[in-house]
This record gives structure tokens, sequence and C-alpha cells, in this order.
């Protein structure tokens, strides 16, 4: 880690103090000019609903049942969910270094309890997201799952915008990106140097991108859009570092590829 990175972090631990100090007028150089939401995930109650799970302590390498239930903030457990791309409830585990994805759909029983059997291959911490849809309102929940014994860190590079997986040679588009700015992301998937032309449907979509920011895992979740059937906008809140997950079908096969995009302050 360089010294770059450390100011960075400086950089941002100054802007919000300033931001409080200024009681909610913007300090120089805030990029954010939206709304003050938070991304999703960084909390296990939102939107009125409240993530419970049945534990959060698992064993390395064995295959476990997971149980959550969604309560409302009156301890009502909610049985009505709405189908999002093809599913009930979307869950994405990740392991905290931003290893290990996965992405599942556990089944719901009549009292609302939500199953799944999952697998950590390694120690450490992992966080799931609980991707739902409940009264036309889109919800991700995430709470931390731990599974003990000797965590090894996997190297992460500074930024990758090619990745190959079975055979599929994928790269990310555009090259420049800016914080707080909507961006059209762009994969074009190639095989043995050819393009692949047929991208199948995979969950509703022709692809399934999940983002996640290095720090805090804040979770952004993309569809790339049904007309152009490579692409996905998105607008990554802030600068700093990113893991993007990308799943999609090429002729039948599914994939799943990372990258990794470094965005810097527009005045750094
Ligand atoms: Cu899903």
């Amino acid at each position: 880690m360089g010294n770059d990175e450390y100011d960075q972090t400086e950089n941002e631990a100054t802007r919000e103090y300033n931001h409080g100090r200024e009681g909610g007028t913007h300090a120089r150089g805030y990029t954010d000019h939206g709304s003050h939401a938070l991304p999703g995930g960084l909390s296990i109650a939102a939107d009125g609903l409240r993530l419970v799970p049945s534990d959060i302590r698992f064993k390395p390498g064995v295959e476990q049942t997971w149980t959550y239930q969604i309560r409302d903030y009156e301890g009502t457990v909610v049985t009505e969910f709405e189908e999002s791309h093809d599913e009930l409830n979307h869950l994405i585990l990740v392991r905290r270094d931003l290893t290990r994805f996965q992405h599942l759909h556990p089944e719901m029983t009549a009292d609302g309890t939500w199953s799944q059997q999952l697998t950590f291959p390694d120690p450490g911490v992992y966080r799931a997201f609980v991707d739902i849809l409940v009264n036309g309102q889109p919800t991700t929940l995430g709470v931390d799952l731990f599974v003990p014994g000797l965590v090894e860190l996997d190297p992460r590079p500074a930024s990758t915008r090619e990745a190959t997986t079975n055979g599929y040679n994928v790269t990310l588009r555009p090259e420049e990106i800016q914080a707080g700015e909507a961006v059209v992301l762009e994969f074009e998937t190639q095989q043995d140097g050819e393009r692949v032309a047929k991208l199948d449907e995979y969950l509703g979509a022709l692809g399934h991108l999940v983002v996640l920011r290095e720090g805090d895992l804040a979770y952004v979740h993309v569809h790339p859009e049904e007309t152009d059937p490579e692409s996905g906008r998105i607008r990554f809140p802030t600068a700093g570092r990113y893991r993007l997950f990308l799943q999609a079908k090429p002729d039948g096969n599914l994939i799943t590829t990372s990258f990794d995009v470094r965005l810097d302050d527009s005045n750094s």
C-alpha cells in the first residue's frame, strides 16, 4: 500500500469532518451532488426491514444450512416478496477482502424463513447481502458471517480491466471513470480472439453485475440494460477502489469474472 492510498484516506477523513462542521453545506471537493442516502448493503436494517439471521458462525469447508428472516421494525416476519430478475431473494456472499464471491437464491417456507445450503471455502469474515423487493421498494441488507481459522489474504491488483474465465476474455470499458457521475460500463466478451455475439439471458437480464467498494463493501447492483446487451449504467458514489463481479452466460455457459477499478479524487 503506497503513500497515495494513505493520503486518500486522510482526505476522506478531513472531508467528513468539514462536512459535518459546516452543517450540511458541501465541503470543497465533495462530488456527491445527489442525495445523502448511503449505498445499500451497509446496514442490517433499512427501509423498515431488518435481517434476522439464525446464526452468524460457520465452519470452513463444510456445507451448512443458513436460515434467516426479514422482519419489519415491529417484529412481524415478512412473507410477501416480489420477484426481481426472476428471483424473490438474491443472496450474495463475499469475503471481506473482496474474494470468494458466491451468488445464491434461497428458498422461503410459508412462515417467512429463508433457507440456503452454503459452504465457505476458507476462514475469514464474510459479508452476506440479501437483495429483496418488498412493496415495490428494492432493499439490500447486509450482515457479517464469521468462519474461524487462519486467514490468508489474496493480494489485490490496483486495477484490472481484463479478465479471463473458462476461455472467455472479458474487457471492461471505459478506461476513464469519474466518481459521482453516471457511466455506461461495457463488457466485451471474446473467445479465441473472436467477439462472442450472443450473451444469453441470465436471471432475466443479459448479465448481472455486483460492485463492491473496498473498505466498507458498499453494494452497488446493476443489471446491464436489456436494450444494450453488454452495458450497464452505474454511478460509483465516491472515489476509492471497487471490485466488480460480472456474471453472464455467453453461449449458455455461466461465467463469473471480476475487475478492479480505482477512482481518484478529482482534486488529487
Ligand atoms: Cu440472484
